[in-house]
């Protein structure tokens, strides 16, 4: 078995078929150091958690992370918080950095003996439409080329990966949404200054304090699509987060730090249909993304990661069902999230953009309802930390 990308997606996999004794290698093109510094998600949803505690993956996580019951909706200059915990059965979100659970995951890897190769350069997968496929590569020390004979093909190598573009033209069908959003999203040395998540819509446009660890945190500010990092030095950013972050009647203060990342992100999703073809199995980014709005992609990649992992044991012990079922399994979460997010994206955005009075007036009624009706805000709940 090989797996291609050392992600969130692929490391699950890898470990999940570990334990149960699959043999599995794992090809990625960067170094350690690299994969356990790249700094992205946050937001882990609860049943994310459930699996890898009950895989033995979650020890460190459960002893660092935070647990998070609440989030804040600030319009205006005030402040609505909704305890979406309260809503939904009491469960909770875990804030525990993306590159964190990537350190555990290699670490619990190659401690259980597993192959997880570094720096393999060219990764290429070839006769996925039969039933011995393999995969070659550059082998990042030696420089020599590698061939690696395969029952399957895990296509975990992200959105701009080798594996879904070994595809042939035509056999999967791609759908994809640009929200014409853009979102300039900031790392900084800034220990966080609120305990909850606010998503701040303001007049000039929406802004994001997201939550990291206690020195870190991540800010979103919404800016034009395809706009340049260039037109965001650091004093512009602080004093846009100050102005859309503030609030009207209350004291508070927004901690500044070192700013340690920037990049602009274009609004855009996108989903495979369907997320296989002949023995390749894609999971994750590699087979769909979305806005990072809900928190939903590292979750999904994980979803993914475990009904492959599961179909693949299946397959070693004499039933192919699951593996038959993976995509439309997989791609119901999928399209949910994706409601989700795009729901939110509108919440969000739509409600203070003058360019279409409709879509914020719908936007703004959406939000009402949320505010106010205890059945949206479960709803809402449900969506947030995911389904079970
Ligand atoms: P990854 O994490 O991109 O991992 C793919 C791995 O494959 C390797 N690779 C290759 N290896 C060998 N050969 C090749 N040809 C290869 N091409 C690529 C890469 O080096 C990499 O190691 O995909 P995976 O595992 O599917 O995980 C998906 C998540 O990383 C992604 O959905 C999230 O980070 C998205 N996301 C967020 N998700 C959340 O759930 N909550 C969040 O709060 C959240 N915030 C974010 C995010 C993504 C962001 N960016 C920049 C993409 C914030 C940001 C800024």
């Amino acid at each position: 078995m090989a797996v291609i990308g050392a992600g969130p997606a692929g490391l699950i996999v890898a470990n999940l078929l570990r334990k149960a004794g699959v043999d599995c290698v794992v090809l990625e093109r960067h170094t350690r150091a690299h994969v356990e510094q790249r700094a992205r998600a946050g937001l882990i949803e609860p049943r994310v958690v459930e699996m890898l505690r009950r895989f033995g993956l979650a020890d460190r996580l459960l002893r660092m992370a935070d647990a998070h019951t609440t989030c804040e909706f600030r319009i205006d200059g005030r402040r609505h918080e909704i305890n979406y915990s309260a809503a939904h059965g009491g469960r909770r979100h875990y804030v525990y950095p993306q590159q964190e659970l990537v350190t555990d995951l290699v670490a619990a890897f190659l401690d259980a003996g597993g192959d997880l190769r570094f720096q393999a350069a060219d990764v290429r997968p070839h006769g996925l439409d039969t039933d011995r496929p393999w995969v070659t590569y550059v082998d990042g020390a030696t420089g020599e080329t590698t061939r690696l004979d395969c029952d399957f093909v895990a296509g975990c190598d992200g959105f701009h990966g080798v594996s879904r573009a070994s595809v042939p033209a035509g056999a999967l069908t791609e759908h994809s949404h640009e929200h014409g959003i853009g979102w300039l999203s900031v790392l900084a040395e800034a220990p966080p200054s609120t305990k909850a998540i606010i998503y701040a819509l303001h007049p000039d446009g929406f802004a994001g304090h997201m939550l990291r660890s206690s020195t870190v945190s991540r800010f979103y500010l919404q800016c034009p699509v395809g706009d340049s990092v260039d037109n965001w030095p650091d004093e512009r950013v602080w004093a846009e987060l100050h102005k859309r972050l503030a609030l009207r009647d209350e004291d508070w203060t927004l901690t500044e730090g070192p700013i340690i990342e920037k990049r602009v992100l274009d609004m855009r999703s996108f989903v495979v249909e369907p997320m296989s073809y002949g023995r390749l199995y894609l999971a994750g980014d590699a087979a769909h993304i979305i806005t990072p709005v809900g928190g939903k992609g590292m979750n999904l990649a994980a979803h993914d990661a475990e009904r492959l992992a599961e179909a693949l044991v299946a397959h070693y012990e004499g039933s192919d069902a699951l593996l038959h079922d993976y995509s439309a399994t997989c791609l119901r979460r999928v399209w949910r999230s994706q409601e989700f997010c795009q729901w939110m994206t509108e919440v969000i955005h739509a409600s203070r953009d003058a360019g279409s009075s409709f879509r914020q007036r719908l936007a703004v009624a959406r939000l009402e309802h949320l505010l106010t009706s205890p059945a949206a805000a479960a709803v809402f709940a449900e969506n947030y930390l995911g389904q079970d």
